[in-house]
């Protein structure tokens, strides 16, 4: 799944603006942080005695409750932070959105209607979580799973906000929900702050500061990613064995998702684009629903979701599983730009410094073929950019300018679009950047020419 330019740029200018407001905000407490990971390593071998019928990968028990204490690290004393269940919808978003990741990754609880209430004191951290009705699990569960100990039902918040608000001067929000864009508020956000405004409470955004801890992974969150990848990357295969001259698209999307209902995967992380032909070159097509012409590229950039991970990988390959020579010149380029890219990804590298690889391989080639006489044309033919973080979203929350760290990953997906030749070529993988340099996590799904034809001939 592709960022345009424009969600690219007004991101910069919000990380921007982060990073000169962070800059006095030193945080602190490296002890405590080395006597908490103690803490919790000791009760986490105890928990897993008692809990080992179970191979299925899952996140430890103590994820959720150590990620509120790497959020406090960075609080006032005195501050509270409120976060809401209600998530925003980014436009290619499946059905199912589910809860807000924020509020997932501090609770670990998928209730679209719940609130967590964060109070940092001088020694101590007050949690309370208000569970709705709409939650997948009961209030016991939701203890077991947050371990958090104060439980209330979500339709006292609102009464409960009064008394919070009187108590602390600062209330931090999620005032960008869609990271990847302009700022989105929800309406729940929205009634917190006029709320809060009212009482004369100072509003702080925590968006930045929960995007910087969820853009480094765990070692269980890496594994939470490959299982939707691995389940996603026999999607794809199958759609490859699926496609034949005059197929429909929905034919195609149709054997992606029953091969992941076969893997018992029910979600994916965002609504598939499979798009034949002029379809091909279409920014974000997912209306999969045209049959494929003869000698068509397909372009398909799909997800599987689990347990609210995500995985996002594209593929293009020709319907009839043979390229054209055209299709072969353009599929080289994209593929060489993509793994220069991908070399590049190392700690210490920005966002930029890939853009910046895959734009001049792009354009380079490009001119030599002669479909563009200046550099600047190149954006004629890819219109968005080359990589994103994945994690609990496809398009996972992230600061743009902070350079990549071994835990974070990312896609990298160059693409060219030709629609006066109905030609469009993406390649993406999910890459995953370590100490000295990458690795790629969805490695074993093959990419050459060679190996796809052989692959799709078979
Ligand atoms: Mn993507």
């Amino acid at each position: 799944m592709v960022v345009s330019y424009k969600k690219f740029f007004t991101l910069f200018f919000l990380s921007l603006v982060f990073i000169l407001s962070a800059c006095s905000e030193e945080n602190t407490s490296k002890e405590k942080k080395e006597e908490e990971t103690a803490n919790s390593e000791v009760k986490q071998e105890v928990e897993e005695t008692s809990n080992k019928e179970e191979a299925k990968v899952s996140l430890p028990d103590n994820f959720f409750l150590d990620n509120r204490k790497k959020l406090a690290e960075k609080m006032e004393v005195g501050s509270v932070v409120v976060l809401y269940g209600e998530r925003i919808r980014e436009p290619y978003f499946t059905e199912d959105i589910g809860a807000d990741r924020n509020f997932y990754y501090l609770t670990g609880v998928k209730d679209s209607e719940g609130f967590i209430v964060l109070k940092k004191n001088k020694d101590s951290l007050e949690e309370t979580l208000y569970l709705s009705r709409e939650a997948e699990v009961n209030s016991e569960e939701a203890e077991q799973i947050s371990k958090i100990s104060t439980m209330k039902e979500a339709e006292i918040f609102e009464e409960d906000l009064n008394i919070i608000l009187s108590e602390s001067p600062t209330l931090y929000l999620e005032l960008n929900g869609n990271k990847l864009g302009e700022p989105v508020q929800t309406q729940t956000v929205k009634n917190l702050k006029s709320t809060a405004s009212e009482k004369g409470s100072q509003v702080k955004d925590i968006s930045e500061t929960l995007a910087s801890l969820r853009m480094v992974k765990t070692e269980e969150e890496i594994n939470m990613i490959k299982e939707a990848i691995a389940v996603t990357i026999e999607g794809i295969k199958t759609v490859m064995k699926t496609a034949k001259d005059n197929i429909n698209e929905a034919e195609l999307e149709e054997a992606f998702i029953n091969t992941l209902h076969e893997r018992e995967i029910d979600k994916m992380s965002f609504g598939p684009i499979i798009g034949g032909g002029k379809n091909s070159t279409e920014f974000h097509y997912q209306n999969n629903n045209m049959e494929i012409p003869k000698d068509s590229m397909i372009v398909n950039d799909v997800g599987a979701e689990y347990e609210y991970y995500a995985a996002d990988i594209t593929r293009s390959f020709p319907v009839d599983g043979t390229f054209t020579d055209r299709q072969k010149e353009i599929y080289e380029l994209v593929l060489k730009a993509q793994e220069e890219t991908i070399n590049a990804v190392k700690p210490g590298v920005t966002v930029f410094d890939l853009e910046r690889i895959a734009t001049n391989t792009l354009s380079a080639g490009l001119l030599k073929l002669e479909l563009i006489s200046d550099e600047g044309q190149l954006f004629d033919y890819y219109p968005h950019v080359v990589t994103h973080h994945l994690g609990l979203e496809a398009h996972d929350t992230y600061n743009m300018l902070q350079p990549l760290e071994p835990g974070m990953v990312i896609t990298v997906e160059p693409g060219i679009y030709i629609p006066e030749e109905k030609l469009g070529v993406r390649i993406e993988d999910d890459i995953l950047v370590t100490e000295n340099g990458n690795e790629v996590l969805s490695k074993d799904l093959f990419k050459s020419i060679e190996e796809i034809e052989s692959f799709m001939k078979e």
